[in-house]
């Protein structure tokens, strides 16, 4: 079986580098050195997408699509939803105003529900912001999984650090998991 997964969120998150940690094969990319106001961050950015492999046993496989984060390029993440089972929404903990981040993107995952898609969010950079809680995201995810309950609509939340094999597997197997159970779900439709 082939799951295809998108890895979203903020420029500077951990899209990118949590494809390559995961990636059997070599990693496609499109980084290309910053030109604009992406270039105090960091010094490449991804203008397409990240494309990797993860082989799993018995033969099974996930393709991991990482998007570009600045939002010129917002018109890549509805097609690369359309090609993808399932969504890593990739948050910078550290960043200014994570909430604000995950308030974007949910309202941009919600925009259409026809390319809703069973999500997690994986929190990076936590290391750099200890005294932050993981609480805060919770005026977001709340009302999500009270309004209707549906796999899709019920994300979790988990903290990975894009650099480690380990944590980046740990949030795959749970959104692998979420996946098995939409597909088999058929009978419980999203209310949204
Ligand atoms: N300190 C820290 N750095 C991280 C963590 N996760 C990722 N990084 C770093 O954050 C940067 C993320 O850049 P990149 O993967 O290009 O972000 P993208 O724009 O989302 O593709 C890289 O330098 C990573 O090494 C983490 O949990 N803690
Ligand atoms: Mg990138």
């Amino acid at each position: 079986m082939e799951s295809r997964i998108l890895f979203l969120g903020p420029v500077g998150a951990g899209k990118t580098t949590a494809v390559r940690t995961m990636s059997d094969i070599p990693v496609v990319d499109t980084d290309v050195l910053a030109s604009d106001e992406v270039r105090t961050m960091k010094a490449t950015t991804t203008v397409a997408m990240d494309l990797g492999v993860m082989e799993l046993d018995g033969g099974d496989r996930i393709v991991l699509y990482g998007a570009p984060g600045q939002d010129r390029f917002d018109f890549m993440w509805d097609i690369l939803l359309e090609q993808c089972d399932g969504v890593l929404l990739v948050l910078d903990h550290a960043a200014a105003d994570p909430l604000a981040d995950l308030r974007r993107y949910h309202d941009a995952l919600m925009r259409n529900g026809a390319k809703r898609r069973p999500m997690v969010v994986g929190v990076t950079h936590a290391d750099l912001a200890p005294q932050r809680p993981l609480a805060l995201y919770d005026a977001v995810l709340q009302p999500m999984r009270a309004r209707c309950g549906c796999v899709a609509c019920t994300p979790t939340l988990q903290l990975m650090d894009a650099r480690s094999r380990h944590d980046v597997r740990a949030v795959l197997v749970t959104l692998a998991a979420l996946l098995e159970v939409s597909q088999r779900a058929t009978t419980r439709r999203c209310n949204a």
